[in-house]
């Protein structure tokens, strides 16, 4: 089976290391946010990518959710010595390693998807992992500090100021004139299956779904689209999805992300077991609803979910 998942950061890396446990033989092809990516010091971070390949190569740091296991960060310290920022992302010295793979390659002329396919064969994900797009696309958050209006890099959002102020505006610059990357529209046309990991709706999936064309193909694939909702009990699991939520109008409820998605793009959507009640009103919108457990306590855990969106899908077949 030939399975296409979306997905962001932290949520889609945990459900995918689910779905290897609950469907072993299946062939994955992750489409990847890169909405996130950032130059720093030179070098370009690519985060999402970096945490789904380092969840399912055995590199993460479980706790935190992304970055490298057994980090040390004596390059940040010795770059914070010079007077060097920015100071407040915490790169660590293994990452950095793949920063500057990355970079180099990209500078010898590589693109983005051949780099992260050659960082691949290090970590082994086990999946076919693609940037949605080898061109650059990079969400910025519109927000008013101390009464003024700016627009921020969505790391800057999230990691220097912790959401702590309302998201106005979420934009994805260049996302319009951005193409899929090669094997992008391919695997979602020859997809069996198409999955939207509980990865954030607006800024790791909705930026995925802001390239033209990766849409339209996924409406137009003709296989089941199942989704799972990164909002339990009205509130994200973790993170600021509330708050970019907010910006496109969106409430944060399990049923309010499903309709945001649509009917025409959503054939079924797993709510959590709190928010059942929350069913009559996804089905209302045209999609197919159950309510299962959605934390992702253990990879165990995230397998069940996995079974659950994978059965959802033979239902609406
Ligand atoms: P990010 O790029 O690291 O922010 O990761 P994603 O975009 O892939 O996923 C972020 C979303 O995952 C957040 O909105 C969380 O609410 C959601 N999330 C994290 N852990 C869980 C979980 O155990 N269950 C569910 N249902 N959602 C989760
Ligand atoms: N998230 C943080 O909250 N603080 C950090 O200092 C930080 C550093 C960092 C470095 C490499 C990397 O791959 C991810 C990192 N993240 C950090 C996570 C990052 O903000 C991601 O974009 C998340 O996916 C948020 O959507
Ligand atoms: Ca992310």
């Amino acid at each position: 089976m030939r399975i296409v998942v979306l997905a962001g950061g932290i949520g889609g890396a945990r459900f995918l290391r689910g779905l290897q446990q609950a469907a072993p033989e299946a062939d994955v092809t992750v489409i990847g946010n890169t909405g996130d990516d950032i130059h720093l010091f030179g070098l370009k971070v690519c985060p999402d990518l970096d945490t789904v390949m380092y969840t399912l190569g055995g590199g993460i740091n479980e706790e935190q959710g992304w970055g490298r296991q057994d980090e040390t960060f004596q390059v940040k310290s010795e770059l914070a010595a010079y007077g060097v920022g920015p100071d407040w992302f915490g790169l660590g010295d293994r990452d950095f390693a793949t920063h500057i793979v990355r970079t180099q390659m990209l500078s010898a002329g590589y693109p983005l998807s051949a780099v992260t396919e050659a960082l691949c064969d290090r970590w082994q994900p086990g999946v076919r992992l693609l940037p949605m797009s080898d061109d650059r696309v990079e969400t910025h958050v519109a927000v008013t500090i101390d009464g003024e209006r700016k627009v921020i890099h969505f790391q800057e959002y999230w990691v220097r100021l912790r959401a702590s102020v309302a998201a106005e505006a979420v934009v994805p610059v260049g996302a319009e004139q951005a193409k899929p990357a090669p094997g992008v529209l391919e695997a979602v046309a020859s997809a069996d299956v198409i999955l939207f990991p509980p990865s954030n709706p607006v800024v790791s999936v909705g930026t995925i779904l802001a390239v033209p064309g990766i849409r339209e193909a996924i409406a137009e694939a003709g296989v089941p689209v199942v989704g799972l909702s990164p909002i339990v009990g009205d509130a994200p699991v973790r993170g600021m999805a509330d708050k970019v939520l907010a910006a496109v109008g969106v409430e944060a409820t399990a049923a309010a992300v499903a309709r945001h998605y649509g009917s025409g793009l959503l054939d079924g959507w797993l709510v959590d077991t709190v928010d059942e009640a929350a069913v009559p009103a996804v089905e209302e919108a045209g999609i197919v609803c159950r309510a299962v457990p959605l934390m992702m306590t253990d990879v165990a855990a995230a397998a069940e979910m996995a079974r659950a969106a994978l059965a959802l899908a033979e239902e609406v077949r």
